[in-house]
């Protein structure tokens, strides 16, 4: 597979000489001080495209180019807001980007309570606590009807949480929740938090379908038009939120989008890390059965805890089997390469890490986007591809 990274751009503290020294050889990138949804001005694409050239590097994967709240919500505005997510779709693609990662996740991205979950190795994980969740959503932001989404066991057991919280720890997971982590498209504070969920309140998983059918139907024939790959990613986590509906969680999901707009140009980001926080997603075999549509991955894992939390596992531990995972993407490299594919080599990055060693203290660390923890995320994870390609896959080239 390709070994990439994800840099945020001159501001990412993680340099691109520490990419390199990490091993990778493509960047995963996006012109994150554009986020809201406005097109893309082709001279920053290209300045961006050209400072990652000059450190002998490659720009593999756009990662994201944001969807717009009115294409959620279907909104009049929703064909604007398409045509600057096209016109955006249209300057990477000049930039010679042919990948391109994107969600459809309403008004948060993705989401964890508690940034900094000491590990018994001494490192810190991210972590999302079920409990807190509830606790955060019931009794401070009060969503109406919150309680109904939950069992009364859970309702019981958050209000137990609250009574046990400090002022410090719920402002901690109320800044973790809505007021952004890296990447999100929009940070709040509670007052307008409340009211973008009033979007959402009524819509069905449904209906959010069909609005991602819109845009798919929409973008699809331009991404055609380009040669480029769109990729979608997971709900993170894959599962509803704060009453929200959810639409990209399961194999069922995926096969009505894959469907939905028939195309290699309709594809996925297959996040380990988002899929595994299902017991129920057997990520082998979901990779096995959406493999020619599969332009992009994410390997993380997550142990999943009995009560309904997780936390981000090392790379190779965890829930998911990363060995049988990644046996799959060789196969379908393997698979492709005899079909002559020209996108055979497909791009992994290794997801989020834990903090640790120097980088604990270091104040602009973008949380699960330390250095030495991906860098060590992504050792083991080519050590298992360098053993499974010699092995069993001994005519694929490694790159
Ligand atoms: C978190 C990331 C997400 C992801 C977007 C893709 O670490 O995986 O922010 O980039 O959801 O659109």
């Amino acid at each position: 597979m390709r070994q990439t990274w994800r840099w945020f751009g001159e501001n990412d503290p993680v340099t691109l000489d520490h990419v390199k020294q990490a091993g990778a050889v493509g960047i995963v990138s996006a012109l994150h001080h554009i986020y809201d949804g406005s097109a893309w001005p082709q001279a920053e694409v290209d300045r961006r495209r050209a400072v990652i050239e000059a450190a002998g590097l490659t720009w593999d994967v756009v990662e994201s180019i944001p969807v717009r709240n009115e294409i959620k919500i279907a909104d009049a505005g929703r064909d604007r807001a398409i045509a600057s997510w096209t016109d955006s779709l249209r300057a990477v693609a000049r930039a010679g980007v042919k990948t391109v990662c994107y969600n459809f996740m309403p008004v948060v991205d993705w989401t964890r309570t508690d940034l900094r979950w000491p590990l018994p190795t001494t490192g810190f994980a991210l972590r999302f606590d079920a409990i807190d969740f509830a606790a955060y959503d019931i009794f401070v932001l009060e969503r109406p009807d919150a309680e109904a989404d939950y069992t009364p066991e859970r309702v019981a057991e958050a209000k137990a949480r609250l009574a046990i919280l400090t002022p410090e720890q719920i402002a901690t997971i109320e800044r973790n929740l809505i007021a952004g982590l890296p990447a999100t498209e929009r940070k709040f504070d509670r007052p307008a938090f409340k009211q973008a969920l009033l979007d959402f309140t009524s819509m069905s998983d449904d209906e959010l379908r069909g609005n991602l059918l819109y845009f798919l139907k929409a973008v699809g024939p331009v991404a055609d038009e380009l040669g480029v790959r769109l990729a979608i990613h997971p709900d993170d986590p894959p599962f509803s939120l704060f009453g929200m509906p959810r639409i990209v969680s399961t194999p069922s999901d995926v096969r009505q989008i894959l469907r939905a707009y028939d195309s290699p140009s309709n594809g996925l980001t297959f996040c380990t890390g988002s899929y595994g926080a299902r017991a129920d997603n057997d990520l082998p075999a979901m990779v096995r059965e959406f493999a020619d549509r599969i332009h992009f991955a994410h390997l993380r894992n997550v142990t999943m805890q009995p009560d309904g939390s997780f936390y981000e596992a090392e790379h190779l531990e965890g829930g998911t089997d990363m060995v049988a995972v990644l046996d799959a993407f060789l196969a379908e490299q393997q698979r492709r390469k005899d079909a002559g594919r020209e996108d055979w080599l497909i791009p992994m990055r290794p997801d989020h890490g834990h903090l640790l060693a120097d980088d604990i203290g270091k104040d602009r660390i973008n949380p699960g986007y330390s250095l030495i923890g991906r860098l060590k995320g992504l050792a083991e994870l080519r050590g298992i591809m360098r053993a499974l390609g010699a092995t069993k896959y001994p005519d694929l080239p490694l790159h």
